[in-house]
């Protein structure tokens, strides 16, 4: 049996109607998780978690500085503050069950911000000398490197000191949460990846696997390891 692998979907800008790159689906398929796609009422979180073996918060729109308690800066960009509402409180609950999580892009950015860490609005405004974050190649293309730190849980399912990842994000995190550790890191320091030893499962990545796991074994192996953490959920419930 397929463990159930939610994956929240953002909207459009007038928060209408629903959206999500299907690479995020077809990554979870080929990783052995059988899909849910992911809208609903922040009240229902904790219900709609009771269904599901796992989570897979997805890349998107900006997340409000208000909720890490900034005023918005000019590089911000769009933010959707149904999203957050709903987002926020599918990781509080996630974390509080130790449901198997794991955060791309702007999913890393949510797991930060729910444990009480900071972002950067905009990188090429607030952190000069970044490198490209941004990146206009295809999704495919893994355009900077990422070096992960050694004996974390990322390490041993990567098995490589040294990565290459896709980037797509002009914000970072800045703070990490309080007990999570940091992962990976790009050339220029921006975190790239974080995880917290206290949860069964809570992985953290900036960069998007799910635009080169046909490439890149390294890439797969991210949401094998999502998919597996459920599994072992499913084998002790
Ligand atoms: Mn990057």
């Amino acid at each position: 049996m397929r463990p159930w692998i939610g994956i929240t979907m953002g909207y459009d800008a007038d928060e209408q109607q629903f959206r999500l790159n299907s690479p995020y689906q077809q990554a979870v398929e080929a990783a052995g998780g059988l899909p849910v796609l992911i809208g609903v009422s922040a009240e229902l979180a904790s219900e709609l978690l009771t269904r599901l073996d796992g989570i897979l918060f997805t890349g998107g729109a900006d997340l409000d500085p208000a909720l890490y308690g900034l005023e918005p800066a000019a590089g911000l960009g769009g933010v959707s503050p149904k999203r957050d509402a709903f987002e926020i409180a599918l990781a509080r609950e996630a974390y509080k069950i130790g449901l198997p999580t794991l955060g791309i892009c702007r999913g890393c950015q949510l797991l930060a911000v729910t444990g009480g860490g900071t972002l950067f609005q905009d990188l090429p405004s607030e952190r000069p000398g970044s490198i490209k974050h941004f990146q206009t190649a295809p999704r495919s293309h893994q355009s900077h490197t990422a070096s992960v730190v050694a004996g974390t849980q990322l390490a041993e399912l990567i098995g490589h000191e040294e990565i290459r990842v896709n980037s797509f994000h002009h914000q970072a995190v800045h703070d990490l949460p309080e007990g999570a550790i940091l992962a990976a890191t790009a050339p220029d320091g921006v975190v790239e990846a974080f995880e917290d030893p206290r949860h069964p499962y809570w992985m953290a990545i900036q960069w998007h696997p799910e635009g080169f796991w046909r490439n890149d074994p390294a890439a797969l192996a991210l949401f094998r390891s999502l998919v597996e953490a459920a599994k072992r959920k499913v084998l002790s419930a």
